[in-house]
């Protein structure tokens, strides 16, 4: 079906390291040869997609001479000019290298907290360069395994010092660039800091220019624990705060799984879809997943296609629900019309003086009334099966 062909009008994007994972894990070497960044561009463009996103090392291998890194902009600016791609995004990768084994920002080894700082501004100028407008921070090893090895709120304290560090560079270099900062609540740490979207809203308020920090909640990471991700979602939304978004599968509370899009909780995708479609989000839809180890390149290609088709389908499902008349009276059955209304717009006095809002309320017979739950959810349902 024609709608569900993906286009750049849809905004979808991908990581560099997403279809250029080599399928290396913790048990098995790599299973896929390097990708090219140059093919990536060339490939997601042939797909539909909109724009890619890279860390630092995904594009420049860290030890490149000057001319071998202007070499390579070169060669990959000239594929975006070629396919229209954009940049929306880009990152640091502060998690590889063995420097970072106690993290970043917050590793207890002060040298190697300044060298993460001056790694993450030399990528802030590319981005810049390439046009981003958001740049990503999660917190890759930022965290601990034991009690003792990190104090917390001192780390916390280097956490907020780093980001306002970077805010007034940004500033000062006139870049028109936000930070979205990536929660996870573990792996490759035994805990991160900052590990949900809640955790980041909070510390966002605590740094010098928080208008210039929101989220980039990560499907799989907020499900790892145990998280419904369309309430954190909506609550960014609600906060001002859905800078950037990490799209992909998570069966469960477990392993980092980095699924497709559409090929872990379904029921929640269709839930995030309807809400990033009605919600005003108007970023990137950016997938950041691996496609499993098992596949060749032309399974790479089929997963990454697979990740737009998904979000397509469920954007038509999500917006037969909504138009579906029999929906909208069952949303009405459910008083979701009243819950839309202001509790006490009549102020507080009027409230304490309303005898139908205590003394004179029926407890018994409003407790008594079903929400109607259970039908609105079977609509639902029968819509993301498409049995409606
Ligand atoms: C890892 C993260 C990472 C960030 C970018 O779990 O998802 O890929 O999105 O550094
Ligand atoms: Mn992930
Ligand atoms: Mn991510």
């Amino acid at each position: 079906m024609n709608e569900f062909v993906p286009a750049p009008e849809h905004r979808f994007t991908f990581g560099l390291w997403t279809v250029g994972w080599l399928g290396r894990d913790p048990f098995g070497e790599a299973t896929r040869a390097p990708l090219d960044p140059v093919e990536t561009v060339h490939r997601l463009a042939e797909l539909g997609a909109y724009g890619v996103s890279f860390h630092d090392d995904d594009l420049l291998p860290p030890d490149a001479g000057p001319d071998d890194r202007q070499a390579r902009i070169v060669r990959f600016r000239k594929a975006l000019d070629e396919t229209g791609l954009t940049v929306p995004m880009a990152t640091t990768n502060l998690f590889t290298h063995p420097v970072f084994k106690d993290g970043a920002f917050t590793a207890n080894d002060r040298d190697v907290r300044r060298y993460a700082l001056r790694k993450t501004i030399r990528n802030i100028d590319l981005a810049a360069e390439l046009g981003a407008g958001v740049y990503v921070a999660w917190g890759g090893r930022e965290g601990a395994e034991s009690g003792a090895a990190k104090d917390v709120r001192v780390a916390l304290d280097r956490l907020k010092e780093a980001f306002d560090l970077l805010a007034e560079y940004v500033t000062e270099q006139g870049y028109g660039l936000r930070f979205a900062i990536e929660p996870k609540p573990n792996e490759p740490r035994g805990d991160i800091l900052l590990p949900t979207v809640g955790n980041a809203l909070a510390f966002i308020e605590r740094l010098e220019r928080p208008e210039m920090f929101g989220v980039n909640p990560e499907v799989a990471h907020e499900q790892m624990a145990g998280l419904n991700f369309p309430h954190s979602i909506a609550q960014a939304l609600w906060a001002g705060k859905l800078f950037h978004i990490d799209l992909n599968g998570q069966s469960g509370i477990k392993y980092d799984q980095d699924l497709r899009f559409g090929a872990g909780n379904l029921r929640q995708d269709f839930w995030l879809v309807d809400l990033l479609e009605s919600g005003g989000y108007t970023g990137p839809r950016h997938f950041d997943f691996k496609p499993p180890r098992t596949e060749d390149m032309d399974g790479v290609w089929a997963s990454a296609a697979g990740c737009m088709r998904n979000y397509l389908v469920l954007k038509e499902r999500a917006a037969a629900f909504r138009a579906d008349p029999e929906v909208k009276a069952a949303l009405a059955a459910s008083r979701l019309d009243q819950l839309a209304l202001p509790t006490a717009e009549d102020g507080l006095q009027a409230l304490l003086a309303d005898r139908a809002a205590y003394e004179d309320f029926d407890r018994e017979a409003a407790a008594a009334r079903g929400m109607a739950f259970e039908r609105l959810d079977q609509l639902a349902v029968d819509h993301l099966l498409g049995t409606r």
